[in-house]
């Protein structure tokens, strides 16, 4: 045992006096402040499929869409219980709509991302335009935009919903509004925001229709998987990352949405991934095939197999790296681009 300090009474008879005032010694905290590193308090997790999908169903017959208004089980980081956060910044949950039901129209300034995970042919809408969802399509709701989502197929459908919702309550810039109408009126055809904005030609006159959001807010799987496929036949594949890209706003080239990057990837048949490790924690979700990540930080280590349907988070400055035998697809989002707005971004690849 160390000594005490000879001034220990007299310093805390000082922090008892100030803190009536709400006041408190900085020295005392400096370190955990400031750190040498980020050391985030969340926890690796993955939530395996088979184990989440009968959950899912459950919830299905005990409760509807249009009671829950939105019917999702959040997956919450194991370090955060309770703050519905998956990290820090971010939510991720998993929505699911049954046959003929509706989850009724609302806006709110919190972005949202639909990644489909099982079920094609329901539909969601954005101010006015609907979309249909079939899986592994990347949706975007921007902020303050009206949306609803409805099933009109015959079986159940789920999507991973990625939100920024904990970064915005941080900002305490959170607004939010029911729509005087459960299903929106639709009033353009489907596809139009493609057409205008998808195929690398933007209008002549022409505002950004969702401001920093692109605005394109279908970006369908067919698309990425045969870019990708195409980038592991004719280009080099990275040894950290395989065959990775990030989607684009279209109109800026820069990311979709403000708050959240979201990222498609190939790993190879017999991919054996470096390690690598950054600032913004990630949320993955298996499209296809199987594989194996693992997950460092200090003298702990997670290993998580997965395969289609799985989800699972890389928390900040955890080492990660990523193998597959068969070969397989990831989706991701993180923070990234307030990171990068903020030059706070910081990434190491090791080896
Ligand atoms: O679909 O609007 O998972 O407002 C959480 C909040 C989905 C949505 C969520 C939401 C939504």
């Amino acid at each position: 045992m160390n000594a005490p300090h000879p001034n220990a009474q007299v310093r805390q008879q000082l922090y008892r006096d100030m803190d009536p005032l709400n006041l408190t010694p900085l020295w005392e905290v400096l370190h955990a402040l400031v750190p040498r590193q980020p050391a985030t308090p969340c926890a690796p997790a993955c939530w395996q499929y088979d184990a989440v999908r009968p959950l899912l169903l459950r919830a299905g017959d005990a409760i509807t869409a249009e009671e829950a208004v939105r019917r999702v089980l959040i997956l919450e980081n194991p370090k955060l219980r309770g703050q519905s956060a998956v990290t820090q910044s971010l939510y991720a949950g998993l929505q699911l709509i049954m046959p003929r039901e509706v989850a009724p129209s609302h806006r709110h300034t919190q972005s949202a991302l639909r990644f489909i995970v099982e079920g094609s042919g329901a539909y969601t809408a954005v101010d006015g335009e609907r979309t249909t969802m079939r899986p592994g399509d990347f949706i975007i709701t921007p902020s303050w935009t009206w949306h609803d989502h409805g099933n009109d197929t015959d079986a159940p459908v789920v999507w991973l919903d990625g939100l920024d919702i904990p970064m915005v309550r941080f900002f305490d810039a959170g607004f939010a509004e029911n729509d005087s109408s459960t299903s929106q009126q639709v009033t353009r055809p489907e596809g139009t925001s493609l057409a205008r904005f998808g195929h690398n030609m933007a209008p002549v006159r022409h505002e950004s229709p969702y401001g920093a959001t692109s605005p394109i807010f279908s970006y369908p799987y067919e698309r990425s998987r045969e870019t990708l496929e195409q980038l592991e036949r004719s280009a080099p594949v990275d040894a950290w990352d395989g065959v990775k890209l990030r989607y684009t706003n279209p109109l800026t080239g820069g990311w979709p949405m403000p708050t959240i990057g979201t990222f498609m990837q190939k790993l190879p048949r017999g991919f054996t991934g470096q390690p690598w490790r950054q600032t913004d924690g990630a949320v993955y979700s298996v499209v296809e095939g199987e594989g194996e990540v693992t997950i460092a930080s200090g003298d702990q280590e997670w290993r998580y197999r997965f395969g289609p349907r799985d989800h699972f988070v890389v928390p900040s400055w955890h080492t990660a790296r990523l193998s597959s035998a068969a070969g397989c697809v990831l989706f991701s989002f993180s923070d990234r681009p307030v990171h990068q707005a903020l030059g706070i971004h910081s990434e190491e690849r090791l080896s």
